[in-house]
């Protein structure tokens, strides 16, 4: 059941996973977590630090900078994912130009929206692919370790995978820190 919010609104929590390697993508994705968490839609809980990571799916292609948010919003599932979408266009993600699983600016991915399961075409929750992406689980352990989803616990599903390559970045000066 959702939680309400100081103004009486059911909120969700929502969990994201930020991604990008085109660009200076520490600043970017700062930038883009700003944009997102508006403090009034999307008002941020928790982030955690910076991960350089070697790119997966597609490995001819430069590391990426991954990071995950946690975040309490009034949104549907889908008003969330169009806020993602317009967040990755205003940092110049032209998905017509891009290959799957290739370089881009920003990427939004929603990692799950309360317990909610959706199984459609445009919005899958939890993301499917969740459990099978050390650059998904790592930042999200440092944030919500007992967070349990699809019946898995999120600290029990990080010792489960490949995090090789994987490296924890110091924080940068001037960068968003809500956790
Ligand atoms: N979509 C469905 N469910 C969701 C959801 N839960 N959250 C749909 C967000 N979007 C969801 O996304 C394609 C479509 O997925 C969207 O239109 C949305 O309606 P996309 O971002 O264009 O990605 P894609 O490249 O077509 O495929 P995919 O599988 O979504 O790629 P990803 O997940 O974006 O992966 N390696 C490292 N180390 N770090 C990365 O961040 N990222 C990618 C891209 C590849 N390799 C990487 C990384
Ligand atoms: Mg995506």
């Amino acid at each position: 059941m959702s939680a309400s919010s100081s103004s009486g609104r059911a909120v969700a929590e929502a969990l994201l996973a930020l991604g990008g390697n085109v660009g200076d993508s520490r600043v970017l994705l700062d930038r883009a977590v700003a944009m997102l968490c508006d403090g009034n839609d999307i008002v941020l809980r928790a982030r955690s630090s910076d991960y350089r990571t070697p790119p997966w799916g597609d490995e001819n292609q430069p590391p990426f900078i991954n990071l995950a948010i946690a975040v309490e919003t009034a949104l549907t599932p889908h008003a969330l994912l169009e806020r993602a979408q317009a967040v990755e266009r205003a940092f110049g993600r032209d998905r017509a130009h891009e290959r799957r699983w290739g370089p881009r600016t920003v990427d939004v991915d929603i990692i799950a929206y309360d317990d909610v399961t959706l199984a459609l075409p445009d919005l899958k929750l939890p993301h499917p692919l969740l459990f099978e992406r050390a650059f998904v689980l790592l930042p999200l352990a440092e944030i919500v370790p007992d967070r349990m989803i699809s019946g898995r616990r999120i600290r029990d599903a990080v010792a489960q995978v490949d995090a090789a390559g994987i490296q924890r970045l110091p924080h940068r000066q001037g960068s968003q820190i809500a956790s």
